[in-house]
């Protein structure tokens, strides 16, 4: 079978709450504090993935990490703050924080390559990576086919997929991959540094790769990651006019690089950077159908915002590249400031190289499903982080997914 991309969504774990624990991630922020509904959140996402299986694409998932991390609790000395609150997130849900991936056609050795991100900048989502690669390594064990990496080293901050995009002629065509990195001095934190994005690009033997300086306004309003304000698929970048540092000196090492590309840029003026951000517009699953048409999924939050809609109505009704916008609920994500983008981690590969038991039918979406409607807490309140029996509840609801889905390795 040729290589398609397949988008592999975290499933909302049964931990999932509101810890307003992401500095720089205005959605976390104002939602701290507020009660959560894991289930409901957990089945959003679920029918995220049974919506684009319904468009004819390949879906995978991931399984949620072992909640709360009695290790990290344990080394330090069993906390009540926020750290305690921590050791609960259900983070891993983003997993377009996963890893970086570059697909077989522009690595050096033809194989593609996955490097965990070591997402050091926030304390509740450094704790993830080891979990994750081990994960990984279960997914796309086939060592002919994939390269799974370790995290970069801790000095360099690296939050994965959410500041890479990849650009290409069509999926298996060999492609340029771009990093965007922020550099510290501003209000928020910078989480991907360039050094970091340097070692994924050598790790992974590119010889297409631009790195480029996220805009430092961007970081400032919001756009903790460039998934915000921008999304990439094939020939066709979806940008905001403010997501980079220097715009045009970026559009234009793009085009050098890559021809036939087609760069969509949404001016200030139609959409505010504070109305992008707010809106996660930008945030969007950019997907080509079976048809060869594009299609933007976006959340529904973008859709109901009347700047966003009616940029989107002038640009569907012009003749531009992307010709369907299709809203999606994902609302709980939404809340910490996960959109469609941040639950998937794209993998160009061909399916039959990848552990099926990763890989998603309408079956097994109605099997996680089941499991999740009978386990995953309704809601959680504050005041439930680090009660014993909830613990229990998300320990169990975890394990019964496992033994459903027969992952039981990966506990
Ligand atoms: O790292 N939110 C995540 C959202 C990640 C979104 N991912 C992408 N843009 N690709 C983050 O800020 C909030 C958790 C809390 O506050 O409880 C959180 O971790």
């Amino acid at each position: 079978m040729p290589l398609v991309e397949i988008n592999f969504d975290g499933l909302v774990g049964p931990s999932h709450n509101y810890a307003g624990l992401s500095l720089g991630n205005l959605a976390s922020a104002s939602h701290g504090g507020d009660p959560s509904y894991p289930r409901a959140a957990a089945l959003q996402g679920l029918d995220k993935m049974r919506h684009n299986l319904a468009l004819g694409l390949a879906q995978g998932f991931f399984a949620p990490l072992p909640r709360p991390d009695q290790a990290f609790l344990a080394a330090l000395g069993d906390p009540q703050t926020n750290l305690r609150a921590a050791a609960w997130s259900a983070s891993a849900m983003w997993t377009a924080n996963a890893a970086t991936v570059s697909p077989a056609p522009d690595t050096a050795d033809g194989r593609c390559h996955l490097t965990a991100a070591n997402l050091v900048t926030m304390p509740h989502r450094s704790i993830e990576w080891a979990d994750t690669v081990r994960q990984l390594r279960v997914a796309f064990a086939d060592t002919a086919h994939f390269a799974v990496h370790d995290a970069v080293p801790a000095c360099f901050g690296d939050e994965g997929a959410a500041n890479h995009m990849r650009m290409a002629a069509h999926h298996g065509a060999p492609g340029i991959e771009l990093f965007v990195y922020g550099k510290p001095g501003g209000p928020y934190p910078a989480r991907q540094h360039e050094q970091a994005s340097r070692a994924v690009a050598r790790l992974h033997g590119l010889t297409r790769a631009l790195f480029i300086e996220q805009s430092p306004d961007a970081i400032a309003a919001g756009a903790f990651h460039n998934d915000v304000v921008a999304v990439a698929n094939e020939g066709v970048l979806f940008t905001h006019e403010q997501a980079f540092a220097d715009p045009e000196g970026t559009y234009a090492a793009i085009r050098a690089a890559l021809p036939e590309a087609e760069i969509v840029v949404v001016p200030a003026s139609a959409i505010s950077l504070t109305d992008a951000i707010k809106s996660y517009l930008f945030n969007a699953q950019l997907l080509t159908l079976p048809t060869g048409e594009m299609a933007l999924v976006i959340p529904g939050e973008a859709w109901a915002m009347p700047a966003v809609r009616a940029y989107l109505d002038g640009m569907i009704a012009s003749n531009g590249p992307i010709r369907r916008v299709l809203p999606v609920d994902v609302r709980q994500s939404m809340a910490n400031g996960g959109g469609p983008a941040c639950l998937r981690l794209r993998v160009v590969a061909d399916p039959a190289t990848v552990d099926p038991r990763f890989l998603l039918d309408p079956a097994r979406i109605a099997l996680i499903a089941d499991v999740v409607a009978k386990t995953w807490p309704e809601q959680i309140d504050p005041a439930d982080i680090g009660r014993e029996s909830l613990a229990t509840t998300v320990r169990n609801a975890r394990a019964a997914l496992l033994e459903a889905v027969e992952l039981q390795e990966v506990i």
